[in-house]
C-alpha cells in the first residue's frame, strides 16, 4: 500500500468512526522545534533523560535536575503548535468520543485548542511542592534556583511523572476507557519505548480497534499496526481531516 493509498484507508476509517483515540509523542513536538528525546538533538549535555527525569536524580541534584527542566522551559517558550496539534484541535470536534492522550510535557496540544486531553506525563509549566503537595501553574523562564513553596517554603518540583514513578491511577483508567472503546486509535510520533504508554497500542488492537501509526521511522509497533504511514506528522495529521 503506498503513502496515498494508506493516508485514505486511515481517513474513510476516521469518516465512520464515532469514538477515535490518539497518542502522540516527541515527534509531534519535533516540527514546531522542540528536541525529542532520542534523536540525535535530543540528548542534552550527554545526560539522558532516564538519568535525569527520576526521583532518585532529583534527590541527588535537585538542583543539577531544575537546570535540565529550566533548559527545557526556555527552548519551549518559544516554539509554537504545528498543523499537526491544531488538526488534532480540530478533529476532536468530529467524533462523539474523542481522547488524545499524550506523553509529552510541552503544553502544546493545549497551546492548540485541544480540549479532550489528557497529559500523561504531566505538564512542564506545573510544579509541585515536595512537602505540602501544593500543585500550581509557573511560567516563569528561568524558574529562579532553587524554587520554594509559597506557603510552606517546601521545594518545589516539576509536576512530571518522572521513570519509576507510577501515573495517577484516574488518568490511566481514563486512557483504558479509551483504547477499550475506540474504532480507530492513531500512534503519532513516538518510539514505543516508554511504558505504559508503549501498551496501549497492542491493549487497542486486542479491544479490535483499527490502528494506524504516523512516524518518520519505523517502530517496534510498526508491524503490529493495521497502517503504518511513514511521514512528519505536521504535514500528514492535517491530511486525515
Ligand atoms: C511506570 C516525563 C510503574 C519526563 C516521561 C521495563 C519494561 C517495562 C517498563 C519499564 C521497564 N523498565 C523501566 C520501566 C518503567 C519505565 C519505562 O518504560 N522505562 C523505559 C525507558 C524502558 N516507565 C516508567 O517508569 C513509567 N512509570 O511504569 O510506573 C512502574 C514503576 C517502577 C518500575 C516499573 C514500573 C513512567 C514513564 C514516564 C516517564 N516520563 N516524561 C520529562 O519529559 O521531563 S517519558 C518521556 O519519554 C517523554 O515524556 C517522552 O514523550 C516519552 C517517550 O518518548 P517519545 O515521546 O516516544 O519520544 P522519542 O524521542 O523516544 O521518539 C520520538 C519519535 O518521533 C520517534 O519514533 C521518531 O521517529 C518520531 N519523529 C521524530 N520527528 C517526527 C517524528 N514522527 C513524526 N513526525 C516528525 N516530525
Ligand atoms: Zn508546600
Amino acid at each position: 500500500m503506498d503513502q496515498a493509498e494508506a493516508i485514505h484507508s486511515v481517513k474513510n476509517r476516521l469518516a465512520q468512526a464515532r469514538s477515535v483515540a490518539v497518542l502522540t509523542g516527541a515527534g509531534i513536538s519535533a516540527d514546531s522545534g522542540v528536541p525529542t528525546f532520542r534523536g540525535t538533538d535530543g540528548l542534552w549535555r550527554n545526560f539522558r533523560a532516564e538519568d535525569l527525569a527520576t526521583p532518585e536524580a532529583f534527590a541527588r541534584d535537585p538542583r543539577l535536575v531544575w537546570e535540565w527542566y529550566n533548559w527545557r522551559r526556555e527552548v519551549i517558550a518559544t516554539k509554537h503548535p504545528t498543523p499537526g496539534h491544531l488538526a488534532l484541535a480540530e478533529m476532536e470536534t468530529r467524533h462523539e468520543r474523542f481522547l488524545l492522550i499524550t506523553q509529552n510535557v510541552d503544553g502544546l496540544h493545549r497551546a492548540a485548542g485541544s480540549r479532550k486531553l489528557l497529559e500523561l506525563h504531566g505538564n512542564i509549566w506545573m510544579v509541585r511542592c515536595t512537602a505540602c503537595g501544593a500543585v500550581e501553574e509557573n511560567r516563569d523562564v528561568p524558574m529562579v534556583l532553587l524554587p520554594s513553596c509559597r506557603s510552606c517554603r517546601g521545594l518545589l518540583r516539576p509536576h512530571i511523572v518522572w521513570f519509576g514513578e507510577t501515573l495517577d491511577e484516574k488518568r490511566l483508567d481514563q486512557c483504558m476507557g479509551a483504547l477499550a472503546s475506540c474504532e480507530v486509535l492513531l500512534i503519532v510520533g513516538t518510539s514505543g519505548a516508554v511504558y505504559p504508554a508503549a501498551s496501549f497500542a497492542p491493549i487497542a488492537k486486542a479491544a479490535g480497534a483499527f490502528v494506524a501509526e504516523l512516524n518518520l521511522d519505523p517502530t517496534p509497533q510498526s508491524q503490529l499496526v493495521d497502517v503504518a504511514i511513514r511521514g512528519r506528522a505536521g504535514q500528514l495529521i492535517p491530511q486525515l481531516l
